[in-house]
């Protein structure tokens, strides 16, 4: 695999890509895990800016995996933001998923440990109105032991109203769960 690069940022939606290639779209809360999980994918550590501070990505971040491109974008529910940013966030999402023929597949991210927010759940259900395929993230799994974590993905699931299989548990530290989502990938661009 060519080394993952960053590509640009689109800070509206005039300047969103029009890609040339699958697209995957990572999503979830601020904090989830999703600049990790995208360095993780890369191989590289500093990829996509991580950062312990959460609601800071108010872009929408593309990297060019080669034969993929992946769209981090800002994350949602944050609480310490004001109703006017949330508003301009919402409508930047909406104005994306609108052009859903560029989108090949979202990873919905969320943090293995709690149970899907209402954020999360709403973008689920935004995604299946406008049948935009998608896998759960299950992230930070190295925070549970091997039991907790089926116990955990088998709730999530069923909190999102899903079959098992459509949550990958994963975490960017020890590399859980990189084959599956590897594997995903690998079925999401061959389509
Ligand atoms: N233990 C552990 N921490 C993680 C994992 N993924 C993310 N984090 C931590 O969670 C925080 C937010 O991660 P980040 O990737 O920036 O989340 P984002 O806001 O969704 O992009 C950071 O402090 C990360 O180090 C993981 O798989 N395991
Ligand atoms: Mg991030």
């Amino acid at each position: 695999m060519v080394p993952a690069k960053f590509v640009t940022s689109a800070a509206t939606s005039s300047q969103f890509l029009r890609p040339e290639k699958p697209m995957i779209a990572v999503c979830g809360k601020s904090n989830a895990g999703k600049s990790t999980l995208i360095n993780a994918l890369a191989g590289q550590k500093k990829l996509a800016k991580t950062s312990a501070e959460p609601g800071k990505t108010k872009l929408v971040n593309y990297f060019d995996f080669g034969n993929f491109l992946l769209a981090d974008l800002p994350g949602y529910g944050y609480a310490a933001v004001s109703k006017e940013e949330k508003l301009k966030w919402g409508k930047m999402l909406d104005a994306f998923f609108e052009r859903k023929e560029d989108i090949a597949h979202v990873f919905v991210l969320s943090d293995i440990r709690r149970d899907p927010s209402e954020d999360d759940l709403q973008m689920l259900s935004f995604l299946n109105y406008h049948i935009v395929p998608f896998t759960v993230i299950a992230t930070k799994s190295d925070k549970l032991s091997r039991m907790k974590v089926k116990e955990r993905v088998r709730a999530v699931a069923n909190a999102c109203g899903l079959g098992e299989g459509n949550v990958i548990p994963f975490s960017g530290v020890t590399g859980d769960g990189k084959a599956e989502l590897l594997a995903k990938i690998g079925q999401v661009i061959s389509l």
